[in-house]
């Protein structure tokens, strides 16, 4: 059965030497406790560094052992390793990148090698441990190559990327030189998640921007398989902070603690050292308060607890002295004999006092000037068993998108911040308590486990569409039918759209003419069928480039026909007018003169705004725009506006290549049929072709075709091969 493993740069655990022993201590994280479901059952298991270097191959050897005990197995990182690929790539590169600090961004070729190591260092591991359909769930901003690593070595495994902190605006991610690696990494998986709706939206657009990729609704269309990008804001173990809150240990620990800080306000900060925590701005917004509220001296106090971490890093140290010079400076200004305004600790303490901090604590002042998620703002929610207590979190934390009755701050805007802290200080006890329930409810509903079963769902719901969509495709067996079938037929037919079927996109429409390959092509194939090429291009463009072969045209999406017998002679196949575009065209106008790159094309039928060589973003921005402008013009006129690829076309809705191609079937008994086509156009095609025909479309798009064919070059060796 398949099995489903966990990947994240640290193992749930910590490793001490002692006495000549490893001791193991399982993490008590919320995502430990989350994936526990996940890892600790079955042949499932957890895979990662164990957090130290450890070179000696005995040690190494008990660890692997004593590791399999629970159900985790190592990647062994060497010091270089740790310095390059971790302190250097991930968290002087990438980490400051991600978080907005582009002053601290590191851009070193050597981390960048490690970091692609490293990589491949847990790709290796992986493929040790995994079959060849197993689910494997990556984690984090160290293991952004390692999804598309795994697709190489594993096609048939189920992939899925999860990221902690932010995804950053495609501005930022275009400073990065390894960027589109980057990306092209990530995108091995099957589903990617976010915590927020604005990361996912900004590594789509960085997706599209730098690979190209385009996406729609959520779905990137890669070449051979769809991807989808959500967002899933994690909760915590909501049940154990209130069982902890609720517990005597806890409660003990309250009353002991608050025998000794005395009868005032308490404000609770809780952050791993980081500059994204905005920590010195805080200590300033309440050097401020004291400054600005004499009345509040002796009243208010402030917890501040920093936990170390990544203290070897050069911005990290320079913080910790700032905050030590700042925390010194305040207190030093405004401390009596039995007041200290601020309770500095740097160190951590354990979960039963930690539950404490968040339980005695009137307000929880969490402000990061750049946070992924924050889980200590929902700690302390769901700490709060009498519902009392006020929140004021920052809106650059990504759980400021679910706690909405926080007050809510601008972590920068320090005016703002000292108010907060007012209207926290002063805010009426049943204004406390209808925020907090309601904060509470979210919290509860949206828990730990609630997100690890909601991200597995959707990666079971994507691994099905992906399987409807790969179903339909034309392998081996269907060619083998296809082809054969088609020797044996004695009136076959094919009708074939030409952008994007026969060949590929390019900026200039009128640069896609047939190739000697496409002409042979053609030329073999109509002296063994009837070949119907089936555009919506313009007749004379068509007829140019199909000149001196022996084909029928179908142009302007069946506008005109040009049989065979008779090359020189269009038949207008449908009665068109045109009095409508003049109006039409004036509209489509004043977009071009808005849109750098935008031009008109003008058919006998309809008119087309193309827009592939617009500025990215700003082309579909336009569209939009001219679509609903179009939409409303187009009822007066009885027209349809629909949408290309990288165009938006404006026709009568009678008109189409479904019409014409069962027009051109009438009265004949085709004893094979294959259309093929790569758009909306061609769904009409599809949709009037008889029950036995063979209908192909091109790209992963949903269909009535009854298969999907990767692309153009597909097309032309599924040809080719009927021509043999
Ligand atoms: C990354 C993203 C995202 C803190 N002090 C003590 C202690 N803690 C625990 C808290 C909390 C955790 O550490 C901190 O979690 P955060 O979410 O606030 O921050 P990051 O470490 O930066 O985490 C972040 C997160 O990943 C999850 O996706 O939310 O945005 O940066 O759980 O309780 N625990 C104990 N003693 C302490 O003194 N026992």
């Amino acid at each position: 059965m398949a099995k489903t493993i966990i990947v994240s740069n640290r193992l749930p655990i910590s490793l001490r030497h002692r006495n000549g022993k490893f001791e193991f201590k399982p993490s008590a994280g919320g995502l430990a406790t989350g994936l526990g479901s996940i890892y600790k059952s079955g042949e499932n298991i957890w895979i990662g560094w164990p957090g130290n270097t450890i070179e000696d191959p005995e040690q190494r050897a008990e660890i692997i052992l004593e590791l399999h005990e629970l159900k985790m197995a190592p990647v062994f990182l060497s010091k270089e390793d740790v310095t390059k690929f971790y302190e250097g790539f991930s968290n002087e590169t990438l980490w400051p990148a991600f978080h907005y600090f582009t002053q601290y961004i590191e851009y070193n070729p050597e981390h960048w090698e490690s970091y692609r190591e490293v990589n491949r260092k847990f790709c290796d591991a992986i493929q040790k441990k995994a079959d060849p359909d197993d689910t494997i769930w990556v984690h984090d901003y160290q293991l952004l190559l390692l999804p598309q690593m795994l697709r190489e070595a594993l096609p048939n495994a189920t992939i899925a990327f999860f990221q902690h902190i932010p995804f950053p605006s495609y501005e930022i991610m275009r400073m990065i030189p390894w960027r589109k690696e980057l990306l092209e990494g990530v995108c091995g998986a099957d589903l990617i998640g976010f915590h927020t709706y604005d990361d996912m939206r900004h590594f789509l657009s960085a997706v599209g921007r730098i690979t190209g990729l385009s996406s729609e609704s959520g779905y990137i269309q890669a070449e051979n398989r769809i991807i989808n990008v959500d967002s899933f804001p994690m909760g915590i173990d909501y049940g154990k902070f209130v069982k902890q809150a609720k517990s005597k240990k806890t409660q003990n620990i309250v009353k002991n603690f608050r025998n000794q800080v005395g009868d005032q306000k308490l404000i609770l900060t809780i952050d791993r050292l980081d500059y994204s925590k905005g920590i010195p701005q805080r200590i300033h917004a309440f050097h401020d308060l004291l400054k600005d509220h004499k009345e509040l001296h002796g009243k208010v106090s402030m917890i501040m607890i920093v936990v170390p971490s990544r203290d070897k890093v050069k911005s990290y140290k320079e913080l910790r002295e700032e905050i030590d010079l700042l925390v010194g400076r305040i207190n030093a200004e405004y401390s009596t004999l039995n007041w200290v305004p601020v309770h500095y600790f740097y160190r951590s303490f354990p979960f039963e006092e930690l539950s404490a901090f968040y339980s005695m604590s009137d307000i929880a002042l969490v402000t990061p000037l750049r946070d992924g998620m924050n889980l200590v703002c929902k700690e302390y929610v769901a700490s709060r068993t009498d519902q009392t207590g006020v929140l004021i979190l920052s809106e650059m934390a990504g759980a400021s998108k679910e706690l909405r009755d926080a007050i809510l701050v601008n972590p920068n805007d320090r005016e703002g911040v000292i108010s907060a802290i007012y209207q926290g200080l002063t805010m009426d006890e049943a204004e406390q308590k209808t925020r907090m329930a309601s904060m509470q409810e979210v919290l509860q509903r949206y828990d730990i486990f609630q997100w690890v079963k909601v991200f597995m769902d959707r990666l079971t719901h994507v691994k099905a569409k992906q399987n409807e969509l790969t179903s339909k495709e034309v392998d081996s067996k269907v060619e083998g039918e296809i082809t054969e079938k088609f020797k044996a037929a004695k009136n076959p037919v094919l009708f074939l759209d030409y952008d994007g079927t026969l060949t590929g996109f390019v900026g200039n429409p009128q640069d896609a003419k047939p190739d000697t390959e496409l002409r042979n092509l053609v030329k073999k194939l109509s002296q063994k069928a009837q070949v119907v090429i089936i555009s919506g291009r313009d007749k004379d463009t068509l007829g140019k480039w199909f000149d001196s072969q022996n084909v029928d045209l179908i142009a302007e999406h069946g506008v005109w026909v040009r049989r065979k017998e008779d090359p020189a002679q269009w038949e207008l196949y449908a009665e068109v007018d045109d009095f409508w575009k003049e109006d039409i065209r004036k509209v489509m106008d004043y977009y071009v003169q808005r849109t750098p790159g935008a031009f008109i094309e003008e058919k006998h039928h309809s008119l087309v705004w193309h827009y592939r060589k617009v500025e990215s973003g700003l082309g579909d921005l336009r569209m939009r725009e001219l679509f609903s402008h179009l939409k409303y013009m187009a009822r007066g006129h009885n027209l349809q506006v629909l949408e290309g690829n990288m165009v938006l076309e404006i026709k009568r809705p009678d008109i189409n290549k479904g019409r014409a191609a069962s027009a051109l079937m009438k009265g004949e008994t085709y004893d094979f049929i294959l259309a093929i086509g790569d758009d909306w156009t061609d769904e009409d095609t599809f949709k009037a072709m008889p029950k036995n025909a063979f209908t192909i479309r091109v790209g992963y798009a949903y269909t009535q075709a009854n298969y999907n064919i990767k692309s153009f070059r597909e097309v032309r060796s599924l040809l080719a091969k009927l021509t043999q």
